[in-house]
């Protein structure tokens, strides 16, 4: 049976609640990446009508600051539990439009699922401190204030997952939120926002406004950036984009969370459980085709296992099934683009004039039409780490290098501009502390014996150097979505000045 995605694509929509004229005869003109055809052409906001959608979220910001945040948390209990009822079909949607396979998919609806459940009850507990004072009579804490209207800015391949990580807090926290996501995904968006209106239809209590989606291109994007009146964007993207949007902000002092690029390593040390990692190998490089900003993408192994595990990951790099998410159950769905297996074929040729050996990344018939991009993942072992090793490629390539001494991996690891995930495979615990400690990963996520990628949304997501240095998602990371005051109440009879200073008038 031969699926039509565009007739299933607007199935879809209006199973979402999304309403027609949004998508039916707009300007931009979107496609799956699963068989590369045009499913949509959606509508775009002006830069006009961004600029009001912002004035429009500070409005709503006045209103929605003063509501209880325990109470702001049923609104994003309302919205977990519209997930819960849409799961099936915005997962299908992803896949549609991202070219997930089907339970990736699933996955980051998921994902969308468990941060509504965290934010729910986190509206209870955005708790300040209470602090000792010096001054007798008196108290010191500090109350967390909601900060403003949140912008986000979202990537292509976590097309809904990154919003919900922002929305779900955002909305906790105190703040509208304003979303303009990638211009390769606004089908699932508009699906998000349909989503979140329905939780809103069933909330007495939210202003107006509360949530917008402006659908454009990067001058829709500059648009939030730019704005006075938002006080936060949270950007996802590539490094590149982060360079310019971070700048922007802390021109104007806006505040910013940056997650950007990635190159993950991974370590395989001697001791390692070698079927373990390489089920988790297999999944950080080539899940998500990879096209994750986690996705594992160097491989230092230790020399004396070398010749054990690479043949068996060559092996399984050979037999990964590739092929069309929604008629299969291939393992390795599309590349997002052309512009994407361009890219991964320039490295590939970059990586063999660095000495490198490429096994795989041939493009693969498994679409009707030439206009989709399906390659089998390339694993490369290289001579040492250099060249296109250095540089993160959205794609499934997988760098493999050989190491004698852990003290020359960790610095060898470290050694890349990007900082977002890590991991090592071993049994042998001074190896693992040290990978975790001061001077071992300098990622904002290190893991032992479980892959770069995949991480649950508890904890706080993102990492440091061209990373960008933002967290977002679980922990404390609620804190840059709120502002701090620190409050002295002296409730004594004299007005006692600290650091022992005397002005008596
Ligand atoms: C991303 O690729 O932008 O850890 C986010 C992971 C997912 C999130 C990835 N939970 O792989």
């Amino acid at each position: 049976m031969t699926i039509d995605v565009k007739t299933e694509t607007a199935a879809l929509l209006d199973k979402l609640g999304v309403d027609r004229a949004a998508w039916s005869t707009g300007d931009m003109v979107s496609h799956s990446p699963v068989t590369g055809e045009e499913i949509a052409r959606v509508k775009t906001v002006s830069a006009a009508e961004a600029g009001k959608a912002i004035e429009a979220a500070h409005e709503a910001f006045k209103a929605w600051r003063l509501v209880p945040a325990p109470k702001r948390g049923e609104l994003v209990r309302l919205l977990g539990e519209e997930l819960r009822a849409a799961k099936a079909d915005l997962g299908r949607l992803v896949s549609i439009e991202a070219g997930k396979i089907i339970s990736e998919g699933l996955g980051e609806v998921q994902e969308m699922i468990d941060i509504c459940d965290f934010a729910v009850g986190l509206s209870r507990q955005l708790y300040g401190l209470t602090i000792a004072t010096e001054r007798p009579g008196h108290r010191m804490m500090e109350t967390w204030h909601p900060l403003g209207v949140v912008g986000i800015i979202s990537a292509f391949n976590f097309p809904v997952a990154v919003w919900s990580w922002n929305a779900a807090l955002a909305l906790v926290c105190g703040n509208p939120v304003v979303w303009k996501p990638s211009e390769k995904t606004p089908l699932t968006a508009l699906a998000c926002q349909a989503v979140l209106d329905r939780a809103l239809a069933r909330f007495s209590d939210a202003p107006k406004k509360l949530s917008q989606l402006l659908i454009g291109d990067r001058a829709i994007g500059e648009v939030l950036v730019d704005h006075k009146k938002v006080a936060l964007v949270s950007a996802t993207g590539s490094t590149r984009m982060g360079r310019e949007v971070g700048p922007r902000l802390a021109k104007r002092f806006a505040r910013s969370i940056l997650e950007l690029g990635g190159n993950n390593a991974g370590i395989v040390c001697p001791s390692a459980d070698l079927d373990m990692a390489l089920r988790a190998i297999a999944f950080g490089a080539m899940g998500t085709a990879g096209q994750r900003c986690t996705t594992l993408r160097r491989l230092f192994v230790h020399e004396n296992i070398y010749d054990q595990l690479v043949p068996r990951l060559k092996k399984a790099y050979a037999s990964v099934s590739v092929g069309n998410p929604l008629e299969t159950n291939a393992l390795i769905g599309p590349l997002i683009d052309k512009a994407a297996f361009d890219n991964m074929q320039k490295a590939l040729l970059a990586a063999r004039d660095e000495g490198g050996s490429v096994t795989g990344g041939e493009r693969v018939a498994a679409a009707s039409r030439d206009t989709a991009y399906y390659v089998q993942p390339a694993i490369v072992e290289m001579p040492k780490q250099a060249g296109p090793v250095l540089e993160e490629t959205f794609a499934p390539i997988l760098y493999v290098m050989k190491y004698s001494d852990f003290d020359q991996v960790l610095e060898e690891h470290n050694a890349v501009a990007a900082g977002l995930s890590s991991s090592i495979f071993t049994l042998n615990m001074q190896e693992a502390e040290r990978f975790l400690s001061a001077d071992g990963s300098d990622c904002g996520i290190a893991n032992v014996n479980i892959g770069t990628s995949g991480a649950e949304i508890g904890g706080a997501f993102g990492g440091e150097k061209e990373t960008g240095g933002g967290r977002e998602s679980g922990s404390d990371a609620w804190r840059a979505y709120m502002r701090r005051a620190t409050n002295t109440v002296n409730y004594s009879k004299a007005l006692p000045l600290a650091q022992g200073v005397s002005f008596d008038i």
